[in-house]
């Protein structure tokens, strides 16, 4: 149902300098980055590898927005560092639908739009064993022209 930690997103009060600590320190480059009003984030993807069930996994860094999002909230209380992990799924409805016959509290009733057009929703950290957990699944590749 999981197949991979599809990312780590790591929150940041300066998402440029960051970025350039992860270039500089190891060698790891942007693959894309974008701004989620939804979720009150700029973000840049890293992309660390591909997984064998046709995905990658990234390091997401975020920077905040806005005070009031998320991650301007967690980055207030706990300064800099890890925010959450994102396990990737085919199918976020069916994974969210079975973890939450689980008793765990998924955040949304239906998934959102998170990074690359993927689907996304949250598990609830106090669920988790202290841990904030989001299920991805990515966007479908765009078709190629032949
Ligand atoms: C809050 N808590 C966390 C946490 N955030 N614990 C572990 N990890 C986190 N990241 C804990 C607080 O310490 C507090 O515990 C309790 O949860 C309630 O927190 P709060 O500060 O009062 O905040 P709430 O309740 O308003 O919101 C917490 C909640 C929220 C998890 C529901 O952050 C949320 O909806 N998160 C999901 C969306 C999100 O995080 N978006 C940003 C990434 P105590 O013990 O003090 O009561 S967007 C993203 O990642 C997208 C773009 C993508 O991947 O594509």
């Amino acid at each position: 149902m999981l197949t991979r930690i599809d990312h780590i997103g790591i929150a940041c009060f300066d998402l440029d300098r960051t970025v350039e600590f992860y270039r500089a320190t190891y060698g790891f480059e942007v693959f894309h980055s974008e701004v989620n009003e939804e979720q009150g984030v700029r973000e840049a993807m890293l992309k660390i590898n591909e997984t064998s069930d046709g995905g990658a996994s990234y390091l997401q860094l975020l920077e905040p927005t806005r005070e009031d999002s998320a991650v301007g909230k967690w980055l207030a209380k706990n300064g800099e560092g890890v925010h959450h992990i994102a396990f990737g799924t085919a199918d976020v409805d069916s994974a969210a639908g079975d973890i939450r016959s689980k008793g765990v509290r998924v955040l949304y009733d239906e998934p959102r739009i998170g990074s690359m057009g993927s689907r996304i929703t949250f598990l609830h950290p106090k669920d988790c064993h202290g841990v904030l957990t989001e299920l991805v699944t990515s966007a479908p590749p765009a078709p190629t022209d032949h």
